[in-house]
């Protein structure tokens, strides 16, 4: 009860930030985009993790104001890392949605609107929603992400693997990325385990389907060099770096590259 209050007046009072965590391509090795993570620096409790305060923020309907704040924010954070550093043409910042925002009928527009605010074309954008979010609202989601798609943004689906096994929707949905559910990658112990199988099959149908993957959560060489060897297209993860401050970004990417 006391946070919501608080949560109330963290934008005005500047206790919100975004960190960055770089995800690359395996292929070339270069950064092809940042995920933007949102940050609580509580003036008591210290940094609250938005596992804790975005339940709280869609409660309470703060979700939208907070999800617009981490669109600006992230939006702006990239046209001044685009000035600062030559990025690759298709490079991306890519956002969580959250619930509260997937069902609310302005998305697209606010999502429109943003871009052309910041002047950042829209597959500069990549949007992650999880996959319960898109089958508990299947009504709408499927307008939504159309909407979304037609504004050029990418789509990806964020913990692919961990919630709802429905791979139909995958067949009918504007989808450009599964991201691999980190629990996957940890229990990975070797080539030919069962998990690495099952992400080898995941790279195999995102590939027929026109899909890309991201393994996530990815924490040391050996999961990298497994990632790399069942083809997985992009990597992300403490191995190649934490999320950073907006600060850190343009020197962590040039160290990463
Ligand atoms: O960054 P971290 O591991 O603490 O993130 C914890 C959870 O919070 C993850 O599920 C992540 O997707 C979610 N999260 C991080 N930033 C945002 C955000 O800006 N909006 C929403 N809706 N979720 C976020
Ligand atoms: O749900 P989502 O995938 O958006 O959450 C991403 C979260 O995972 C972020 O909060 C980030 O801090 C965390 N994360 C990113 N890479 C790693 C990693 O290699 N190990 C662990 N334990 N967490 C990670
Ligand atoms: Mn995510
Ligand atoms: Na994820």
């Amino acid at each position: 009860l006391e946070l919501k209050y608080d949560l109330r007046r963290a934008i005005e009072l500047d206790q919100l930030f975004l960190v960055y965590q770089p995800i690359i391509a395996t292929r070339t090795g270069r950064v092809e985009g940042v995920e933007a993570l949102i940050r609580w620096n509580h003036p008591r409790h210290g940094l609250i993790s938005p596992t804790d305060f975005i339940p709280i923020a869609e409660e309470s309907g703060m979700i939208l104001e907070i999800g617009a704040w981490v669109l600006d924010i992230a939006l702006d954070r990239f046209t001044s890392l685009n000035r600062e550093m030559s990025l690759d043409d298709d490079f991306y910042v890519s956002v969580n949605l959250s619930v509260g925002q997937l069902i609310d009928s302005n998305l697209a527009i606010r999502v429109h609107d943003a871009l052309v605010r910041h002047k950042v074309e829209g597959r500069s954008l990549c949007i992650e929603l999880t996959e319960s979010m898109v089958m508990e609202n299947l009504d709408n989601s499927f307008a939504i992400l159309l909407a979304l798609k037609e504004l050029g943004v990418r789509l990806a689906i964020d913990d692919f693997g961990s919630g709802y096994s429905s791979l139909a929707y995958l067949t009918k949905f504007p989808v450009d990325k599964l991201k691999i559910d980190k629990s996957f990658i940890d229990s990975m112990v070797s080539l030919d385990s069962p998990d690495a199988r099952l992400i080898g099959s995941i790279v195999a149908m995102a590939k027929s389907l026109g899909m890309s993957t991201i393994a996530e959560g990815v924490e040391t060489l050996i999961q990298a060099q497994r990632i790399f060897q069942l083809g997985c297209d992009s990597i992300q993860g403490f191995y190649l770096s934490r999320p950073v401050e907006a600060a850190d970004l343009h020197l962590t990417i040039g160290d990463l590259e």
